[in-house]
């Protein structure tokens, strides 16, 4: 018998997956994985779909689901419409259909879909969520989800195993968020890049499958390829629980397993933890904060909305009344079941607890946004500058139950109780989903687009050279939120030309749109600056779609975020850093620039008034066609 070297979770997981053969290869190098589940939600899945049916597909390869979560506040025609056509083109494509008021993807994935081992692609960041249930899942742009829809396979550099030991257990009052918040505080927000978080040590037992993916959800937010926790007996439990027993197998790294790097934390001696605005990497203890008067408080999103987080919520509020605004979002119309049966609606109800539909809600701006220059004490993942729809409110990011001792009080407050839940049987809502026909059914299908489904613009292919202007200079940790806003522009996602000209950077300059196409009508190719991590945050590929509609051709910056540059590549926009990044510096908003594009299989020279800039690809060589046929899916028409 040979010895085999030993492997971590990441590698058993991911060399099973492989396409090809061979084995792992070095961090950074582009691995080509099968994919067992790919999905979207409705923000991002209008475009996915619409680019699935410009690339001529006809029924997807991979176990596919369209979710409706985000835009479901149907103030006029436009989100039913994206519904309808999501319900419909999903119908015909075999892609099963999660309608509004089932729940938010993440969660409902975790209770139905996910099992131990498995590799899945979403377009929303937070697909890593179930990574909690042990198996890899990777958050990316429409185009790379629509891709695996039809392939069945995607491709993600190699990323990094780091090793998180987990030691001890929590103690009363301190929740799952407190961990990540820590890991925040450890790691950062760019401090993730091209790593996978693999979670290991005696610490892990103690943890619900609950805990686990809240932890897994907000690696998104260190900017991390994805996170993974082990499948045992919590995991078993679990998918007993679920009547999904079958779904069960354990699995964990080997003892000798390399890594190559291990953060340690020890459970016992965490402390609540808050993420303070703007961003979810400005972490603090909570006692350095009592006091602090809040306006608002909202539970729920993908990261917090459990029936184990919001029971945990509300048995802190039981015969008591809260003392400002709060809003609260059930994960999904199970969890809200379960809420109903336990009799903690009624407590929250009666706590003066405002109960809305099972979705992201307030997390992505759509309502419970708060009062001007107010404090919203938040448990979402979240809080960049303006993402709650009130430019000078600020949003803190803190657990299920600093969140409870808070609403109680109307200031930043530490957990005073912790009662045992009531224990609730899990309920199974599996007659939400809308399973397709078989295809000489889904064939007949008509696919019904009403006006708010617009289709895809075209984009030229890149020119040998580009010359224009710096429409626009930034600086760092740029999210997806600053260049192409979600909240009141959410119903515009199937109408580029609409959300370009309304959304785009308009919170960071409201006179971009219109510069921007006067340059690019007048011949000109717009260059975009900015500094580190420039893309964090959201995987929504209209942050380099409008602005590529705006005439967007080429961004440089000191360091890219991992979804946003693949998104970048796709749509045609060269994706360029600064080799010294105190180039950044010599180079102002509105200067001219020339760059000769040449084979892009090198270093560039950037032509800033007769100085020369040296720049460097963020691109990989296997993106090249892609940049120059002017985006992927041209150069997918063109059969590659
Ligand atoms: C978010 O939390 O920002 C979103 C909305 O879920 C996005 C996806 C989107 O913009 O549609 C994400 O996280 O990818
Ligand atoms: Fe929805 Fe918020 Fe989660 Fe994004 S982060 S998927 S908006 S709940």
């Amino acid at each position: 018998m040979t010895a085999t070297n030993p492997q971590n979770l990441t590698e058993k997981i991911l060399s099973a997956h492989l396409v090809g053969a061979g084995s792992l290869p070095a961090p950074g190098t582009p691995i080509t994985l099968r994919i067992d589940q790919a999905f979207t939600q409705d923000a991002t899945g209008t475009m996915a779909m619409l680019q699935l049916e410009a690339m001529g597909v006809k029924r997807v390869k991979t176990f596919s689901v369209n979710f409706v979560d985000h835009s479901m506040m149907q103030s006029g025609f436009r989100n039913p419409d994206d519904h309808e056509y999501l319900r419909t083109v999903s119908k015909k494509l075999g892609i099963l259909f999660s309608p509004p008021g089932a729940g938010i993807c993440h969660f409902l994935n975790i209770e139905n879909f996910v099992k131990p081992g498995m590799t899945g692609i979403g377009a929303d960041s937070h697909t890593v969520n179930a990574g909690g249930m042990g198996a890899i899942y990777f958050g990316a742009g429409g185009y790379d989800v629509a891709l695996a829809m039809a392939t069945g396979e995607y491709s993600v550099p190699m990323p990094e195993v780091v090793n998180v030991q987990l030691l001890g257990a929590l103690q009363p009052g301190v929740q799952a968020m407190d961990v990540i918040l820590k890991m925040l505080s450890i790691v950062g927000v760019k401090g993730g890049k091209g790593k996978i978080f693999e979670y290991g040590g005696p610490g892990v037992a103690s943890l619900s499958l609950s805990e686990r993916a809240t932890i897994a959800n907000m690696g998104a937010e260190m900017g991390a390829s994805t996170s993974l926790f082990p499948s045992d007996e919590r995991t078993h439990e679990y998918l007993a629980s679920r009547q999904r027993e079958a779904d069960y197998q354990p699995l964990t790294a080997d003892p000798e397993a390399n890594y190559s790097a291990t953060i340690e934390i020890d459970l016992n001696q965490l402390e609540p933890l808050i993420a303070l605005y703007p961003s979810p990497g400005n972490v603090e203890r909570v006692a350095d904060h009592l006091g602090t008067k809040i306006q608002q408080v909202c539970v729920g999103s993908c990261t917090n909305s459990s029936y184990e987080n919001i029971a945990s919520f509300a048995e802190q509020l039981r015969g008591q009344r809260v003392a400002v605004d709060t809003l609260l979002y059930p994960g999904s119309r199970a969890v809200a079941i379960m809420l109903a049966d336990s009799g903690y609606l009624s407590t929250l109800f009666n706590a003066g607890v405002r109960v809305l539909e099972n979705g992201c809600g307030a997390c992505i701006g759509q309502g419970g946004s708060p009062p001007s220059k107010s404090i919203s004490l938040r448990t979402f993942n979240r809080n960049f500058s303006k993402r709650s729809g009130t430019p000078d409110a600020q949003v803190h990011l803190v657990s299920p139950a600093v969140a409870a001792a808070s609403a109680l009080t109307g200031e930043i407050s530490l957990p005073q109780q912790s009662r045992p839940l009531k224990p609730q049987p899990q309920v199974i809502d599996t007659q939400s989903f809308q399973h397709p026909p078989a295809p000489e059914v889904a064939a007949q299908v008509e696919v019904v687009r009403g006006p708010n489904i617009v289709p895809l613009p075209d984009f030229a292919p890149l020119p040998a050279r580009l010359e224009g202007e710096v429409l626009l200079k930034l600086g760092d940790n740029i999210s997806t939120d600053d260049i192409q806003p979600a909240g009141i522009y959410l119903p515009l996602r199937s109408n580029v030309k609409e959300y370009a000209m309304q959304a785009t950077f308009t919170q960071v300059d409201p006179g971009f749109a219109a510069r921007a196409v006067t340059h690019r009508d007048s011949g000109g190719h717009g260059f975009l600056l900015g500094g580190e991590n420039y893309g964090q945050g959201s995987s929504r590929e209209h942050a380099a779609l409008c602005p590529r509609w705006l005439g967007v051709r080429c961004v440089i910056v000191k360091q890219f975020a991992r979804i946003h540059v693949a998104n970048l590549v796709n749509f045609g926009i060269l994706p360029l850093t600064f080799q010294n990044p105190a180039d950044y510096d010599q180079i102002p908003q509105g200067a001219s620039l020339i760059l000769e594009l040449g084979e892009l299989n090198g270093p560039l020279t950037l032509n800033h008034n007769g100085h020369t800039i040296p720049l460097q690809p963020a691109f990989e060589q296997k993106d090249i066609g892609v940049l120059k046929a002017g985006g992927a899916l041209a150069w997918f028409k063109v059969g590659q």
